[in-house]
């Protein structure tokens, strides 16, 4: 299913475009696919998320550039952990929040590609909301988090702190459900420390919905 919405995606990507691509196991089978379109002769520059895609993009011979040199972004592709009615996202599961973010609002199209596991009703339901820290910081963080009504729980890989691309941390934060996206989003912001959140809000314009009937298409 994550392979049916991904392939839909890759059909909007036309020769002469910068492209976005996200991170995560469903955007791998996108770049998966671009990857043999580039062998067959699309003429594409790709913008990574991450460094995990970026290495994955150059093992297919994809062509990479900057947002320093491209700024203004034709197409992205990418996942997301949670997609409400609405079309807001929690993303970042995958660690890529910060980049992912930038990336999206520099796109002129944003496309979402999951299987329907991922749509929920509100977001929180199922996925913890993370959010990109600097380590200085993250004890207080994490207090002004409690405080927003989440329980959060710094981010470990191997029993210590995961690092970003970005060298920050990341908080896992379990709401019961996140009832107003918009004004959660302003709080954490409003907080010194936190570098970025996983919530897009208003960032998706086509969600790609792999089901067992085949690509749903959603659009805001
Ligand atoms: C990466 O940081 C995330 O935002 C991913 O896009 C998200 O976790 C979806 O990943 P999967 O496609 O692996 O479910």
């Amino acid at each position: 299913m994550k392979l049916l919405a991904a392939e839909k995606a890759v059909e909007y990507v036309k020769d002469g475009m910068v492209i976005g691509l996200g991170t995560g196991s469903t955007t791998e089978y996108a770049i998966k696919k671009i990857g043999e379109l580039v062998k067959e002769g699309l003429d594409i520059l790709c913008i990574p998320t991450s460094i995990r895609t970026e290495e994955l993009a150059k093992k297919y011979s994809i062509s990479l550039s900057t947002l320093t040199e491209h700024p203004r972004i034709d197409l992205t592709i990418d996942g997301a952990d949670e997609v409400d009615p609405n079309l807001n996202l929690i993303k970042g599961m995958g660690g890529a929040l910060f980049r992912e973010k930038v990336v999206a609002k520099s796109s002129d199209v944003k496309i979402i590609v999951v299987d329907h596991t991922k749509l929920v009703t509100q977001l929180g339901m199922k996925s913890p909301l993370p959010v990109e820290v600097v380590p200085f910081a993250y004890r207080y963080c994490e207090t002004v988090l409690s405080k927003l009504g989440c329980i959060p729980t710094l981010r470990l890989i191997n029993d210590r702190p995961y690092i970003t691309d970005n060298h920050n941390y990341i908080i896992d934060c379990k709401f019961e459900v996140i009832k107003d996206p918009y004004e959660l989003d302003e709080k954490l912001h409003a907080t010194t420390g936190i570098v970025e959140t996983g919530l897009f809000i208003g960032l998706a314009d086509i969600v790609l919905v792999g089901t067992e009937e085949g690509v749903k298409e959603l659009s805001s």
